[in-house]
């Protein structure tokens, strides 16, 4: 074990860079960018903006939720954990959580984006003066260990994985992130798991198609993004979003469509994309309660507790280690 991996000397991904994963991902058939990359400083500026849409239900429908069972869920994990995030970024929805749990031995925040990490602590720190915030710079897909704690080294572990993250890893790679996540928290372990649920195709389709247009600003910003980090020359106005529900799959697909021949040099290489070719940027997996135990099940978790709104629109689960 590493003593207390200090922010600094740690790696933000063992990962692919944005150019090779462009440049891989377009050489490909079917075309496809890993949906980790819609995340720059703009893209998450533009996901805040989708989170506070007419039509974009999920997250504050999981912070009612949140707030609503805080004090539930700190009773069900007893005191003296370690609070675990996966992919913390601001960390709004975990103040819920430090606001009813007892005695957090600490809270470990993992996340890909430095700066977003220690913008955040420092914040936390200023709020919650007592608590031990130990950051951790890492892709929690990734992740081969959790920071060794002497003050706490013997606390049970609670993971935090909220806003449906999990819903855009494809079926393969959430139950390798759950099984990974079931390692890091320990035979003591639980994990408290936001998941968007199956609903009416309309509702999922109009959360992904605003009438705004901010989610195609979204997707687009991918484009935008290659053209400021890699040298594009993308004419956003010859592209457009594009996103539905896929009931067979469960899943919303989301891609960026072209909409007419036409030839793009990035990072010195030269791309062509027919009229109608689509780029696959993103899945939304929808999970229904049988769906969240398929996954559970064999990543060494049982379901024992599951929180929902009144519409039944998005869930809360509380997962337990087998
Ligand atoms: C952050 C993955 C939960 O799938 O709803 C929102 C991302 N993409 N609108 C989702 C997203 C377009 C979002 N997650």
């Amino acid at each position: 074990m590493v003593p207390g991996l200090p922010l600094k000397n740690t790696r933000a991904s063992t990962g692919d860079t944005f150019e090779a994963a462009v440049l891989a991902g377009l050489s490909r058939r079917p075309r496809a960018i890993p949906a980790k990359f819609l995340y720059d400083a703009q893209g998450s500026a533009l996901f805040d903006a989708i989170c506070e849409l007419p039509e974009y239900y999920l997250t504050r429908t999981e912070i009612t939720i949140l707030r609503a069972r805080a004090p539930e869920i700190a009773a069900l994990a007893g005191p003296g954990r370690q609070l675990i995030e996966f992919g913390s970024g601001s960390s709004v929805k975990t103040r819920l959580l430090l606001d009813s749990l007892e005695a957090v031995a600490a809270y470990v925040p993992i996340d890909i984006s430095g700066e977003h990490l220690e913008a955040t602590s420092r914040r936390l720190r200023a709020d919650y003066p007592a608590l031990a915030i130990v950051p951790v710079c890492a892709d929690y897909t990734d992740l081969p260990m959790l920071p060794w704690l002497p003050g706490s080294s013997g606390a049970a572990k609670l993971g935090f994985f909220p806003g449906s993250t999990i819903g855009n890893l494809d079926p393969d790679e959430a139950l390798a992130f759950l099984r990974n996540a079931r390692r890091l928290l320990g035979p003591d372990g639980a994990l408290v798991l936001g998941a968007d649920l199956k609903k009416d195709p309309g509702m999922l389709h109009a959360a992904y198609n605003d009438s705004a247009g901010v989610t195609a600003a979204f997707s687009l910003n991918l484009l935008a993004r290659m053209n400021r980090e890699l040298g594009a020359n993308f004419d956003l106005e010859g592209f457009a979003h594009e996103a539905f529900y896929n009931p067979a799959a469960g899943r919303i697909e989301i891609y960026i469509r072209s909409l007419q021949p036409q030839s793009v040099r990035i990072a010195g290489q030269r791309f062509f994309f027919d009229a109608g070719e689509r780029v696959h940027t993103e899945y939304s997996y929808k999970y229904d309660l049988a769906d969240m135990d398929a996954l559970a099940v064999p990543a060494g978790f049982v379901r024992t507790h599951t929180w929902t709104d009144p519409g039944r629109l998005f869930s809360v689960n509380y997962l337990v280690a087998t």
